[in-house]
């Protein structure tokens, strides 16, 4: 090989999604990556702000950090770019061994223009703002002018084209075009270019996916008839930045959602409509297929909408990240659902030491208690992490969250084929006390299969007990041999001890402490 050719040797391939058998993996530097991630806040994407940003990544055990470049910081005059604090970004995201996902606000950042540049919110002749339906001017920018569309494109490429230069050892392995796009108070844009768009015909690649027959929009999707046309138009809008972009460096690109309630379907101007929400996964699909995936930004405390909406955007036509969620100590276990349904990334929000904290959607201060929660899951699988991404993609791990609700008696339940795992959340370790929950919902627990009859199980503040899935088998099952362990650096496995006896006659007992097991399952006949 050529010196200077780094980037087209195997052993640095560009960070991809793969889908297999509608399952997901992130490649990076050519093998699955677990993102245990976190996101930092909205303005702490200025070199000053940085020494405040690594040491609560450290802390956390991060292993990919998710920091906004915003437009107006690249271009603050039309024509004239600036990537430094992105090559500052990218030196210390390397002396601090950790991966980059790289968030493009500009036109739509939480759905208003704020982060672009003066010259572009300011000049709202040559890029408007939409129209509302009684006809006044509404904050946000309309996807139906080229003039914005070429504007962010153009910002959007020299990013990338900078990346390509700056950065062939992809130090970046995503990047998010634009941030909750969509817009508050105004379910589309009502001005006379989008109204003649709209009483225009629905595009082919729409009917097609919602198997519909030609007609205006109107006709063809009836109620959902607005809400539709401007997903599909925001979509369409970011899709050809995503494109161009693509084009320059092809990393994996994708969009978050500010969340619709997860039951039930309320007014599309009390959301961010046209923003991913999960009633519109599939017109995203149509309208940007330059788009890898969607995902959902969780601020939803409960466990019933926060696993619904784990459900509703983990599909086989959609990979499963959670690029923000709150950073509040009951948002910690969540991490255990989404890495069991083979999710590719988990982020809490808000994860540096500026002093900002986005309460109630997170945490009312970050304190070491509460990052404690989030370092701890992260410490126990960072040396195991290309491990487990490579088990989540044969689609074999899952994992539970501790529930708050009543109804679910402190007992998640994990069938695994063979075998059916229940966890348990608030029991003393010996005996068979009922379960009373945590103090504070603190439990979560994961299992991958790892060969036959062998599973490998890990977490905190949960009892789990395995059983036979088929009760009448006439058979029972038996712990054969339970090892407890750890993943060295390279990620092989090191014995450490036999558990047995009290620490396993009522079920593994999952503590404060990080325990990483290997369990191998037999059966006897007699019951
Ligand atoms: C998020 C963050 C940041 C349950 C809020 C969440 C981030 C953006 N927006 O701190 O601004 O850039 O993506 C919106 C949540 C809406 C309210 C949900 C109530």
């Amino acid at each position: 090989l050529l010196a200077g050719s780094a980037s087209a040797q195997p052993s640095n391939p560009i960070p991809t999604l793969v889908t297999r058998d509608g399952r997901h993996a992130l490649m990076v530097d050519g093998a699955p990556w677990l993102m245990l991630g976190a996101q930092v806040n909205n303005s702490s994407n200025y070199p000053a702000m940085l020494p405040q940003v690594w040491p609560t990544i450290r802390a956390m055990h991060a292993n990919t950090v998710e920091v906004p470049i915003a437009w107006e910081q690249v271009e603050r005059k039309e024509g004239q770019f600036d990537f430094s604090f992105l090559d500052r970004l990218l030196v210390e995201a390397r002396q601090n061994n950790v991966r980059l996902v790289l968030l493009w606000f500009a036109t739509w950042k939480n759905t208003s223009p704020n982060y672009a540049p003066s010259w572009v919110k300011l000049d709202n002749k040559r890029f408007p703002r939409m129209t509302n339906a009684k006809g006044e001017t509404h904050y946000a920018l309309s996807p139906h002018y080229r003039a914005t569309l070429e504007a962010d494109k153009r910002a959007f490429v020299k990013l990338m084209e900078h990346l390509k230069l700056a950065d062939p050892q992809n130090t970046v392995i995503m990047v998010q075009p634009e941030n909750e796009a969509g817009t508050y108070g105004s379910v589309r844009d009502f001005s006379p270019v989008a109204q003649k768009a709209f009483d225009g015909p629905v595009p082919r690649a729409l009917l097609t996916r919602f198997g519909k027959r030609p007609g205006n929009w109107k006709t063809v999707f009836g109620a959902d008839a607005d809400e539709f046309f401007h997903a599909w138009s925001v979509a369409h809008y970011i899709d050809e930045i995503a494109a161009a972009g693509k084009a320059v460096k092809p990393l994996p690109m994708y969009v978050n959602a500010a969340l619709a309630a997860a039951f039930g379907r309320q007014p599309a101007n009390s959301y961010a409509s046209g923003g991913p929400v999960h009633h519109v996964i599939d017109v995203y699909k149509a309208a940007a297929p330059s788009i890898d995936l969607v995902a959902p930004d969780i601020y939803a405390r409960d466990q019933g909408p926060y696993l619904e909406y784990l459900r509703l955007y983990g599909r086989p036509d959609n990979a499963l990240m959670v690029p923000e969620t709150g950073n509040a100590a009951e948002f910690a276990r969540y991490f255990y659902p989404v890495v069991g349904k083979g999710g590719i990334g988990f982020a809490p929000f808000g994860m540096d030491d500026t002093g900002y904290y986005n309460f109630p959607l997170g945490a009312r201060t970050l304190d070491a208690a509460t990052l404690d929660l989030f370092a701890r899951n992260y410490r126990m699988f960072a040396p195991m992490m290309r491990h487990w991404a490579r088990l989540a993609f044969a689609g074999k791990t899952w994992g539970v969250a501790e529930p708050t609700d009543p109804k679910a008696e402190h007992r998640q339940v994990m069938e695994l084929g063979k075998y059916r795992a229940t966890a348990t959340f608030g029991q003393y370790q010996f005996g068979v006390d009922k379960p009373t929950g945590n103090p504070q919902p603190t439990g979560g627990l994961a299992i991958a299969e790892i060969g036959p009859d062998e599973y490998l199980v890990a977490g905190f503040d949960t009892r789990v007990t395995f059983a036979l899935a088929d009760t009448n088998s006439g058979r029972s099952m038996l712990y054969d041999r339970i090892e407890e362990g750890h993943y060295d650096a390279q990620g092989g496995w090191v014995f450490d001890r036999v558990l047995n006896g009290d620490q396993t006659d009522y079920g593994l007992n999952f503590t404060g402490r990080p325990q990483v097991l290997h369990v191998k399952l037999g059966s006897y006949k007699g019951s």
